[in-house]
């Protein structure tokens, strides 16, 4: 649908965040250090439940101010920001009545992270959506069957879990109800976690129209059904729910008639790490935005805030030499 689509195809440049209870974390535990994105810790760092519910209820990120944030992607030339409302650690940002894993009932911090980030969106004339996980680690019915010992279900993704229906229909789409009507606008919703065994094509499409008809103009990405084409992220052949392909961590050596958004971290992790510090450079990130523009996509340029809620200044440099460029652009 064109008209639905404009704002986004005009956009071109986003932020995404990731931020939650592995912020605190930073993947690190005793001597080990995560590899790769630091947002998996509780997978990587084989935290069980208990031990892992630990760091919703030490997440008290007081330095959190979401108008500057807000600013921040505003200032760097970006048009919408995607955070996410939850990760596969199953832990919400948002005040939700279907769940006590959230801001509210499980942190000290009780404030309603999503509410106050899309109050400062609008404010501030930027889009604003949310990332949601489909997997979730923390939830009984959520992962394979090995409950409480998700470690052994989830490392095997063929495992089903047979309760995985009642999840998906009484917990995760009265999650996006929830995210979907007590916010004003939700302009995108970005899913993860599409891969797992227990989530269906038919659930995907489902979910789709769920959301279009509670706001008709939300744009959905391609992870809300199974049709991509794995880190690749466009879609294969055939009949899939979604409107943009999501290409994760690399851009499509041409240009590609289908609408796309190719997501990247500036260093080499989605949630905060200060191991990694692998950090592009400005002129490699200016580089990428404009190879991406040029054929066609979108850029969700990730920042991964601390567990204080502070970006870390590496990025905060870099948004700044973007925002340079696109002022002078
Ligand atoms: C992936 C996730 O598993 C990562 O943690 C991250 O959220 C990325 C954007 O999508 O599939």
């Amino acid at each position: 649908d064109d008209e639905r689509m404009e704002w986004w195809r005009d956009a071109k440049f986003g932020m995404f965040i990731h931020w939650g209870a592995y912020s605190i974390i930073g993947g690190e535990r005793g001597e080990k250090i995560a590899g790769g994105g630091a947002e998996w810790a509780m997978d990587k760092l084989d935290y069980t439940i208990e031990e892992y519910e630990k760091f919703p209820a030490m997440f008290n990120p007081e330095l959190f101010n979401a108008d500057d944030w807000v600013k921040m992607a505003k200032d760097a030339g970006m048009k919408y920001i995607v955070i996410t409302s939850k990760h596969h650690d199953g832990f919400g940002l948002w005040d939700s009545k279907v769940s006590d894993y959230d801001i509210m009932d499980a942190s000290p911090f009780k404030r309603d992270i999503i509410k106050e980030l899309a109050e400062a969106s609008r404010k501030q004339g930027i889009k604003f959506g949310v990332y949601h996980s489909i997997v979730d680690w923390h939830h009984p019915q959520a992962q394979g069957n090995l409950y409480p010992n998700y470690n052994a279900g989830q490392k095997d993704q063929t495992v089903v879990n047979p309760e995985f229906p009642q999840y998906y229909k009484n917990y995760l789409k009265p999650q996006v109800k929830e995210l979907l009507t007590n916010y004003g606008d939700i302009d995108v919703v970005w899913f993860d976690g599409d891969w797992i065994a227990d989530y269906t094509t038919e659930m995907g499409k489902e979910m789709y129209g769920f959301i279009r008809d509670m706001q008709p103009n939300t744009i959905i990405n391609n992870r809300v059904d199974k049709g991509r084409k794995g880190m690749e992220g466009m879609d294969m052949e055939g009949n899939f729910a979604g409107d943009f392909g999501t290409p994760e961590q690399e851009i499509p050596a041409t240009g590609i008639d289908e609408d796309w958004e190719a997501c990247m971290t500036m260093n080499g992790t989605w949630g905060y790490k200060p191991d990694d510090t692998k950090w592009k450079s400005s002129e490699d990130l200016i580089q990428k935005l404009v190879d991406i523009v040029s054929k066609g996509g979108n850029f969700l340029l990730n920042i991964g805030p601390d567990g204080y809620g502070r970006f870390p200044s590496q990025s905060i440099r870099r948004l700044k030499a973007l925002g340079d460029w696109t002022d002078a652009n």
